[in-house]
C-alpha cells in the first residue's frame, strides 16, 4: 500500500510495507544442486579441510579470474588481513581510513600495530592520498587502502607515496571482488590485496576470504603463516595461525563463481532501479559507480545532506519499522569505536569528511533476494519520508543511537 499520510507509516502504527525483513546482506546463493553435489563428493572423499581439492580448485580459478599469480584462500577476510599484514612485516603505525568496517583496523590492532586514521574523499569515500603524507611518522610502516563499496582506491597515488616513503601497501578489497581498475582486476594492486567472502558479500563462501598477490615470496610466507608455519609434517619455521578455508566453503565458492554474471546482473538491475526511482529526491545523493570499470554493484549507498529535511537516522527509523533494514555503514566511524576512541579521543578533529559521512550515509537492501517491485516500494518510502521529513522528525520519539 502506498503511504498517503504520516499515520500510514509503520513507525506511527500503520502496517509495515513488507511482511518480511529486507536485508542489505542477503546471501547470493548459486545453483543448489551443483552445491549439494559438491558437498556429496566432499563427504565421499572424507577430506573436509587442510588444502583439499576444492580449495585448490577455487584458488586456481580465482587466480585465473583475477589475472593474479597467487590466491591463498582463507577462513575469513579479517584473518586474511592479519596474516597479510604480518607476512609483510607491518609494525609500529599503519595508515588506514576510519570510514570502513571495524575489521580493517582490528586486524592491525590485534597484533599491536597502531592504526592511524586518515580522512577520505567526500565524493568517493576512499582514502584521500593528499592527506596521507601528513600522517606519516618515523614509526609508519604501511598503508591499508580500502576499496570501499567496490570502487578502486586511487592506486596510482597510493603506490607513488608508498614507494617514495618506503612503505608497504595493502588493500582491503573486502567489497571489491569482481571489480576492476583500468585493464586490471582488483587483486593485482599494492603488495597484496585481501578479499572477504563473508555470507553478506557479493561472492561468498559462507565465511571466507583470500589474499591475492603477484609476489612469490610473500605468497609463500602467507601460505606458511595460515597453516601454523608448518613446512613439513613435523617442521615449523614461523609463528603461524590457522587461516585455512574449509572444503565446504570452497564448494560454495566454486558454485558461486558459476553464477557470478547472474549476481552482477541482478545487482546492476537493482542499482539502476534505485537510481531512476530516487532521481530528483531533494537532498539525496546516490553513490555513482564509474561506468568505465567492472563493478559488482553490491552496495546501494545514499548520502543525505541538510536539504533532505529528514536526518539519516530518522529515515533509518522509518525504514526499519517498514521492515526495510537499511544500514548505517559505517557509523560511528572506526575512530569512535573502542579501543580507538579511548586511544585517540580527538581523532575526529582530523577526520571531518569521515565524521560527516558517518552521519549522512545509509546503505539500502539489494542483491538477488530483492526485486524491482521491492525497490519501487522502498524508493516510494524514501521519497515520502524526505517530502514529509520535518513532520516525521517532530513526531518521532528521540531514537538517535537506537537504530542498528
Ligand atoms: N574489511 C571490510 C571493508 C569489510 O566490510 C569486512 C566485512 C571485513 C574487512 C572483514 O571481512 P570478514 O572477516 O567479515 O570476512 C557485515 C558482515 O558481517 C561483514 O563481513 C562485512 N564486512 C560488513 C560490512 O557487514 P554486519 O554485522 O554489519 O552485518 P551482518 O553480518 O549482521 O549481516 C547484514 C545483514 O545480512 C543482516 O542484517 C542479515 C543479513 N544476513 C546475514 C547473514 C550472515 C542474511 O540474510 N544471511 C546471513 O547469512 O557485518
Amino acid at each position: 500500500m502506498t503511504k498517503q499520510t504520516l499515520a500510514d507509516l509503520a513507525v506511527f502504527g500503520g502496517p509495515p510495507a513488507f511482511n518480511e525483513i529486507l536485508h542489505v546482506g542477503r546471501p547470493n546463493v548459486g545453483d543448489r544442486e551443483r552445491l549439494l553435489a559438491r558437498i556429496g563428493d566432499m563427504l565421499d572423499r572424507r577430506w573436509l579441510t587442510n588444502h583439499g581439492p576444492f580449495v585448490h580448485e577455487l584458488e586456481t580459478e580465482l587466480a585465473a579470474f583475477l589475472g593474479v599469480r597467487h590466491v591463498v584462500a582463507m577462513c575469513n577476510g579479517t584473518v586474511a588481513l592479519e596474516i597479510a599484514a604480518r607476512a609483510l612485516g607491518l609494525h609500529g603505525e599503519v595508515i588506514v581510513p576510519a570510514f570502513t568496517f571495524v575489521a580493517t583496523a582490528h586486524a592491525l590492532q590485534w597484533q599491536e600495530i597502531t592504526p592511524v586514521f586518515c580522512d577520505v574523499d567526500p565524493h568517493t569515500h576512499l582514502l584521500d592520498p593528499d592527506q596521507i603524507e601528513a600522517m606519516i611518522t618515523p614509526r609508519t610502516t604501511g598503508i591499508v587502502g580500502v576499496h570501499l563499496w567496490g570502487q578502486a582506491c586511487n592506486v596510482e597515488a597510493l603506490s607513488e607515496i608508498a614507494q617514495r616513503r618506503g612503505l608497504r601497501l595493502i588493500y582491503d578489497a573486502a567489497h571489491a571482488f569482481g571489480c576492476s581498475h583500468g585493464d586490471r582486476m582488483i587483486g593485482n594492486f599494492g603488495d597484496a590485496e585481501v578479499f572477504s567472502f563473508h555470507a553478506t558479500k557479493f561472492f561468498n563462501t559462507f565465511e571466507g576470504g583470500a589474499v591475492a598477490t603477484n609476489d612469490d615470496d610473500l605468497a609463500q610466507r602467507i601460505r606458511l603463516m595460515q597453516n601454523f608455519g608448518f613446512t613439513g609434517l613435523d617442521t615449523v619455521v614461523y609463528v603461524g595461525t590457522n587461516g585455512k578455508m574449509s572444503e565446504v566453503s570452497a564448494a560454495m565458492g566454486l558454485t558461486g563463481l558459476e553464477s557470478l554474471d547472474a549476481f552482477v546482473a541482478s545487482n546492476r538491475r537493482n542499482y539502476d532501479c534505485y537510481a531512476s526511482a530516487l532521481a530528483g529526491v531533494p537532498g539525496l545523493r546516490m553513490l555513482r559507480y564509474d561506468g568505465q570499470q567492472r563493478q559488482n554493484y553490491q552496495y546501494v549507498v545514499l548520502e543525505l545532506d541538510g536539504a533532505a529535511a529528514i536526518s539519516r537516522d530518522d529515515l533509518v527509523s522509518v525504514l526499519h519499522a517498514e521492515n526495510v533494514r537499511a544500514r548505517r555503514y559505517f557509523y560511528p566511524g572506526v575512530h569512535r569505536m573502542e579501543p580507538y576512541r579511548s586511544y585517540f579521543p580527538h581523532a575526529g578533529l582530523l577526520l571531518p569528511v569521515t565524521e560527516r559521512l558517518a552521519q549522512q550515509v545509509l546503505v539500502l537492501p539489494t542483491g538477488t533476494a530483492v526485486s524491482p517491485q521491492d525497490i519501487d516500494r522502498i524508493a516510494q518510502l524514501v521519497a515520502f519520508s524526505v517530502a514529509n521529513g520535518a513532520a516525521i522528525s517532530r513526531a518521532l520519539p528521540d531514537t538517535r543511537g537506537a537504530v542498528a
